[in-house]
């Protein structure tokens, strides 16, 4: 298995790598943020790998520039601590959802300084906005979105593991799931990364091993990660499954395979499903796959002995899913937002009478004793100057 060191930005990306990092020995990770209490709820991220961004305690208030001038000004700290913390590793995952402040704000300065800094391949998780956040957190998106553009472009980063929360909040809130759907989506990403990497690692005939995986984590644009158990073992059902887990997964939909540039697909098989390994089923599956993965320039089939049939597919060098080319249209929407102002001439309203309603009339008396309706004699220099001035202090 790969060696993974985490740098997790603002409160997802603390949240993700806390997730991560237990579930082996062989993660490292930090965090960084502005916000104090956000560092302070983790618990598997080392307290000397929580880097807190000086300048604003309280987190970036969704304002990305903060986070960016913040991470600057902190960026020798910053450099120091990733440094130590990726030392050994093989692979570095910078994780930060986007829309946000701090996460966004210093991913941008990541991505257009931090490069360069590390010998290590680089990869990203990331979380894109729901269609039901605001314009803000799309345009803030927006902004990230297009740095990491140009990263791939330029092929300073390999693969990016994007995280779609619309389709995460719609299918808990569709199951009625208890609990919070952003942990589950935490934990899920973790357990679907760490047997992605640890399939390298089991038992049996296998044409896909860790440097394998490194190269397909390697490759330039989004990664997509489907996952399925097999359940009917006749050729045509797994095909289906494995395309639909590719199509519709969590980590998987929205993208346009013909994009792809690698494919790999990993079988654990028990010895019912050990039918799945025979050259025919794989005679079968490539020429299907061949017009899923028309311009795939590799491909790789591995074998896993295991008590459960599962596949785990894992497709590379895709550009960026369908959703975040909509976020543009979607902010148009709110710029013409129209607000109705209140405009009129008070002249115009009738006038009703004060006099009949006994709360509003003046009680007899009541003046002398009450401080509130007490006029104050003495007034200060600047105060004296200003009841000249002010009708409200002047007496009609
Ligand atoms: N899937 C998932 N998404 C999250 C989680 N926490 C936050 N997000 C999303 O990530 C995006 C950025 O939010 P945060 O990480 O809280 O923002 P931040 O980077 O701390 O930025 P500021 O608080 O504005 O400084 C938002 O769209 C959140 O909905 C999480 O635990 N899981
Ligand atoms: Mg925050």
């Amino acid at each position: 298995m790969l060696k993974f060191g985490f740098i997790g930005f603002g409160q997802y990306g603390g949240r993700q790598v806390d997730v991560l990092l237990p579930l082996s020995e062989h993660y490292t990770g930090m965090a960084v943020n502005t916000a104090v209490n956000d560092l302070e709820g983790l618990t598997n991220v080392p307290d000397g790998f929580r880097l807190q961004l000086k300048g604003n305690s309280f987190g970036a208030g969704r304002t990305p520039e903060l986070a960016y001038n913040a991470f600057l000004d902190n960026g020798p700290e910053f450099v120091a601590t990733a440094q130590t913390v990726t030392k050994d590793c093989d692979f570095i995952w910078v994780v930060a959802g986007l829309g946000g402040g701090t996460g966004t704000g210093a991913l941008q300065g990541f991505l257009q300084h931090g490069t360069e800094l590390f010998e290590q391949p680089i990869g990203l998780i990331i979380t894109i906005p729901r269609d039901d956040d605001g314009a803000v957190q799309k345009a803030n998106a927006m902004g990230a979105l297009k740095y990491i553009q140009d990263a791939i472009n330029e092929k300073r980063i390999g693969a990016v593991l994007i995280v779609d929360n619309d389709r995460f909040f719609r299918q808990f809130a569709a199951e009625n799931r208890p609990g919070d759907w952003r942990d589950h989506s935490n934990l899920l990403l973790a357990k679907t990364l760490h047997d992605l990497n640890t399939i390298t690692i089991e038992s049996g005939q296998s044409n896909f091993d860790r440097t394998d995986l490194l190269k397909i984590l390697c490759s330039s644009g989004c990664l997509a990660i489907g996952s399925a158990n097999l359940r009917d073992l006749d050729q045509d059902s797994v095909y289906q499954t494995i395309r639909n887990s590719i199509q519709k997964g969590f980590f998987s939909s929205g993208y346009r395979l013909e994009e792809a540039e690698y494919y790999a697909l990993c079988f654990t098989l028990n010895e019912e499903g050990s039918k799945v390994r025979s050259s025919t089923y794989e005679q079968h599956f490539v020429t299907h796959l061949k017009s899923l993965f028309p311009n795939a320039t590799d491909s790789f089939f591995g074998y896993y002995t295991n008590h459960k049939n599962h596949v785990l597919s894992v497709v590379s060098g895709l550009g960026l899913p369908e959703r975040v080319f909509q976020f543009k249209d979607q902010i148009k929407v709110v710029e013409s937002r129209q607000v109705k102002r209140l405009d009129l001439d008070v002249s115009d309203l009738p006038a009703f009478s004060s006099t009949t309603n006994p709360l509003l009339r003046r009680k007899a008396g009541a003046s002398e004793d009450n401080p509130l309706l007490k006029r104050r004699t003495t007034l200060s220099a600047g105060t004296a100057q200003a009841s000249r001035d002010n009708p409200l202090l002047r007496k009609r």
